[in-house]
């Protein structure tokens, strides 16, 4: 099983949609396997967007994720990453497809609800990023059975 680093951002937390945009991830079937809110620091945020730094809106975007707590979630599941980033979106809500969180209620490219770990890799480094281990919690779902076939997992 796969897991992957999700953030509702301040946009989300600000307009009350928390708890829908966590339904969306719990009736696709991903397993919670931890959740915070964190009031981030522009220096974990420099680390997380160090991709961007060459990029005019750089310090906005970090300034915007900091503006109040956000939702820090680990959710797991089989190919969790890539289901959880295609459930995301494109990155601009305005391109975003109808149906996916992004298109469902997002107008924005910086305002866009959620973050999302876009490789293995980067799944890796994030949750080690956000979460101490000890914050990851590996119970068991007693129905698994209804979630996946026997030779899924
Ligand atoms: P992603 O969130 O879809 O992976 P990235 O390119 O990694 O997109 O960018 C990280 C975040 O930076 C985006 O989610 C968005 O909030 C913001 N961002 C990306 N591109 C732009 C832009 O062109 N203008 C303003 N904000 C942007
Ligand atoms: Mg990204």
């Amino acid at each position: 099983m796969e897991k992957t680093l999700v953030i509702l951002k301040p946009c989300t937390v600000q307009r009350g949609l928390m708890g829908e945009i966590i339904n969306r991830f719990e009736r696709k079937g991903l397993r919670l396997a931890g959740m915070k809110m964190v009031w981030l620091s522009d220096e974990t945020l420099s680390e997380h967007y160090a991709h961007l730094k060459e990029k005019s809106f750089f310090q906005r975007v970090k300034d915007a994720m900091r503006t109040c707590p956000v939702v820090i979630c680990c959710w797991e599941g089989l190919e969790a990453i890539r289901v959880v980033r295609e459930m995301a979106g494109k990155t601009n809500g305005r391109n975003a497809a109808p149906g996916t969180i992004r298109g469902d209620y997002s107008m924005s490219v910086q305002e866009n609800i959620v973050h999302a770990s876009d490789s293995p890799e980067t799944a890796e480094i994030e949750l080690k990023r956000f979460f101490d281990e000890s914050e990851i919690y590996d119970y068991p779902l007693n129905n698994l059975w209804s979630f996946y076939a026997n030779d899924e997992i």
